[in-house]
């Protein structure tokens, strides 16, 4: 089977990429990402020697790229992780996030449509249900939870949603989308919340937690994330939407205390910074439809997940160190400089 995988170099589609190529020796992984600021070549260096991977980089938005690849590679299934996916830049610049998120979602369904009506998953997130409220620890994100999005990235997200499923509605294209909470792991990028502190909390640098630390995530590691899909592609049902979750909620604070503890960190390094505008409070995902449906459990218990992870950033400095040292410097400075 050749499988086709755009945003491959970044967190999520990487760990992917390696996932597949490990359980799969007789499947072709074909990876399309343009390398933004999140993708990074040096994360698929081994992939790179593998003779069943080929890499593109090619932007989801170039529709006559797009459909040269896949008149060369023929996929049979394509899983479309690329994506803007950082929630503060978007609030910064939504612009990018319409683009790519929707409009390269439409190119690449538009290609699957063109060479054979290809299989298609779009791995979408929790964030497009919106936030559920602190006081209603009963309250979960079904399937059929209406779509009510905050952000300009969860709203380019969702917007890609009801497009995948008008492509099912209108066009037949045999689709599927994921919803998955929080990811944490190896190859995170140091923007996000786990990698920051933790890569802060090594270099002494204050922690930058936004508002009171209250907002709760639900947390799940990366690699039953990429489980959940790959059962999906294989055994998911047409037209379905899959609520991926661990049932592993915890507020901001506490991780951030859990990584200095960890570390031997002082709590001292906290700093409460401005909230992030229209700040999500609460994400909780039922998964009860994956697990009765394709017998998908998590695996990792966030207490190993967690300390896997803090390993890997421990002993691979030179892949966060040389991406912090570069124009992430800049972000940074912008996005917490004067907050
Ligand atoms: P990431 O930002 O780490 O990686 C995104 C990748 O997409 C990068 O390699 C980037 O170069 C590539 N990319 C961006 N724009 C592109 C374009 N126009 N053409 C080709 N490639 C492009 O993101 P991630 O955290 O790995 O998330 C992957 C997917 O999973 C996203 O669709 C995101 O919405 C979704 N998701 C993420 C999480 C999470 O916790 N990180 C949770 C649920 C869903
Ligand atoms: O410096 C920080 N301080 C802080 O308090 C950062 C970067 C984050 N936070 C808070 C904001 C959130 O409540 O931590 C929480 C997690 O923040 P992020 O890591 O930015 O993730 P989140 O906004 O929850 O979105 C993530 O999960 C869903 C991914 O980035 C999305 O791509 C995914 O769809």
């Amino acid at each position: 089977m050749n499988v086709l995988v755009t945003g491959g170099a970044g967190f999520i589609g990487s760990n992917f990429v390696y996932h597949m190529l490990n359980k799969y020796p007789d499947y072709k992984v074909i990876c399309v990402d343009v390398l933004t600021y999140a993708g990074n070549l040096s994360t698929l260096e081994d992939a790179l020697k593998n003779p069943n991977f080929k890499f593109y980089k090619t932007d989801i938005c170039d529709r006559e790229a797009i459909y040269k690849i896949f008149e060369d590679e023929k996929p049979d299934v394509v899983v479309n992780f690329a994506a803007e996916s950082h929630v503060d830049r978007s609030i910064e610049n939504p612009e990018v996030f319409l683009k790519t998120n929707i409009l390269g979602t439409q190119v690449m369904m538009d290609a699957c449509r063109k060479y054979g009506n290809i299989r298609y998953h779009q791995v979408s997130t929790d964030e497009v249900y919106g936030d559920l409220p602190l006081d209603r620890p009963d309250l979960f994100f079904t399937e059929t939870t209406p779509l009510h999005t905050s952000s300009p990235y969860s709203s380019s997200k969702a917007g890609a949603d009801l497009l995948v499923m008008a492509y099912y509605r209108t066009y037949g294209l045999p689709v599927t989308i994921s919803r998955c909470s929080n990811n944490y792991g190896p190859y995170h990028f140091p923007e996000k919340l786990i990698p920051l502190m933790i890569a802060n909390a090594l270099n002494d640098k204050p922690l930058p937690v936004y508002g009171e630390g209250l907002n709760v995530r639900d947390w799940l590691y990366v690699e039953d994330h990429c489980k959940a899909i790959d059962l999906i592609i294989h055994n998911g049902k047409i037209g379905e939407v899959y609520n991926v979750g661990g049932h592993n909620e915890m507020k901001n604070i506490d991780i951030v205390k859990l990584i200095c503890a960890k570390l031997g960190k002082p709590e001292s390094l906290i700093t409460y910074v401005a909230d992030r505008k229209g700040h999500d409070m609460r994400y909780a995902i039922d998964p009860t439809k994956i697990h009765n449906e394709l017998g998908w459990l998590p695996e990792t218990k966030f207490a190993d997940g967690i300390d896997k992870t803090i390993e890997w950033y421990l002993n691979n400095k030179t892949w966060w160190e040389t991406i912090i040292s570069g124009e992430y410097m800049n972000y940074y400075e912008k996005m917490y400089g004067n907050r």
